[in-house]
């Protein structure tokens, strides 16, 4: 029986040993491949970039679980030494009590380290006017939850450690406490309904759909994987858009049945007036897209088939900023937040924040949506089919 027992022992270990060396291999493996694919580079990343695999870190996960199971079944060999002689053992309860303590600590500095490295990475001073009070609930949603985490743990790893097991006291066991309960309940309630409530009221600020005269109408429309720009003309009004008169040459699909749309435009940069209202009519032609300008504080969804908008006023211009953050070469940027594709993460375009006479100055030399190879298109369209109301169109537009 012994000798069966023996022969499984020794299968599973060797069976753990082969998973391992596997393990192992593969990880030596994939980390000499980023090895060699940097050193067959010509431009050199940095070492960081070389290691963060899946690999590497179960790997680092795996080696510290051996690492302690090996220190614990030392410790353990030790105790029954121990024991065997006749000496007293370990105190499993102070151990268990001072790792409580040594964990609180390196806990501790993570957070507070993650606070102050990471921390110093977050965005720069909101450069829109709702911006301010969408930072202000962030804050004061940290706050409150760093107050409640630095509590919480060193009361849990603090009462761990000093009401560790010991032979000098008797536990007391207590089955219901109708106060204890009560705080714990009504306090998280009145902290919660308080964000809440905060929360309700500046959603209902920053997305006010009245619709006020006044604002400057600007089109952002996405598509795998591009942002396209469209600007009113002299008239100030946008003209329709009918996905159904979507050509190669008119991607927008711009209604030219509407007088509004003859003097749009087409822009590649997204240049905004400082302290002017901005209506941004979102759109989508494909996949659903995400306009995401986080310096304005500013994100909505792009879905096809169903517009919508987002109304903001710019605050600091492109030039101030660059002062702001020490950054010669700072830019706004309008980016994709939502995973629409392979290239997704270089979809974005330049913004730019300026006054209004610069501003006045960079949109009178746009080129207009309808070019003369869009003109010639259309006629061509009227051409064939005389009833549509293109031909009407066809008509203004030889004027
Ligand atoms: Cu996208």
């Amino acid at each position: 029986m012994n000798t069966f027992k023996n022969i499984q022992l020794v299968k599973n270990s060797k069976k753990a040993l082969s998973f391992f060396a596997a393990l192992m291999l593969f990880g030596a493996g994939t980390v000499m491949a980023q090895d060699t694919a940097a050193a067959a580079s010509t431009s050199a990343p940095d070492a960081a970039s070389m290691w963060p695999s899946v690999i590497y870190y179960t790997l680092i996960f795996v080696t510290v679980c051996i690492g302690v199971a090996i220190i614990g079944k030392v410790l353990k060999v030790y105790d029954l030494t121990n024991k065997m002689q006749g000496k007293k053992g370990i105190n499993w309860n102070n151990i268990m009590g001072i790792c409580c303590l040594v964990f609180l600590i390196a806990g501790m500095y993570g957070a507070y380290w993650s606070l102050t490295v990471q921390g110093s990475m977050k965005l720069p001073v909101a450069a829109s006017a709702h911006g301010g009070e969408i930072d202000d609930m962030f804050n004061l949603t940290t706050i409150l939850t760093l107050i409640v985490f630095v509590i919480t743990q060193i009361c849990l790893f603090g009462f761990l450690f000093y009401y560790r097991g010991s032979d000098k006291r008797k536990g007391h066991f207590l089955p219901h406490n109708n106060t204890i309960e009560k705080v714990w309940t009504i306090i998280p309630a009145i902290v919660l309904t308080v964000l809440v409530v905060f929360g309700f009221f500046t959603w209902q600020k920053v997305m006010d759909s009245t619709e006020r005269k006044g604002d400057l109408n600007i089109d952002v429309t996405g598509h795998q994987f591009k942002w396209e720009l469209r600007y009113p003309g002299t008239d100030g009004k946008l003209g329709r858009l009918d996905y159904k008169k979507t050509t190669a040459l008119n991607n927008l699909g711009v209604d030219f049945t509407d007088r509004n749309s003859y003097d749009d435009i087409h822009a590649d940069t997204l240049v905004l007036p400082v302290d002017k209202p901005i209506r941004l009519n979102i759109h989508a032609q494909d996949v659903i897209h995400s306009v995401f300008m986080p310096h304005f504080r500013v994100q909505l969804n792009a879905v096809p088939g169903l517009p919508t908008f987002f109304r903001f006023t710019p605050t600091i211009t492109t030039a101030q900023m660059r002062v702001e953050t020490d950054n010669p070469k700072f830019e706004y940027l309008l980016y994709c937040n939502k995973i629409c594709g392979e290239i997704h993460y270089n979809m974005q375009t330049v913004v730019r924040v300026v006054s209004q006479a610069e501003y006045q100055d960079w949109i009178s030399h746009q080129k207009p949506y309808l070019t003369d190879a869009l003109k010639k298109e259309l006629k061509m369209a009227a051409a064939k089919s005389t009833k549509t109301p293109v031909s009407s169109n066809t008509l203004a537009l030889n004027n």
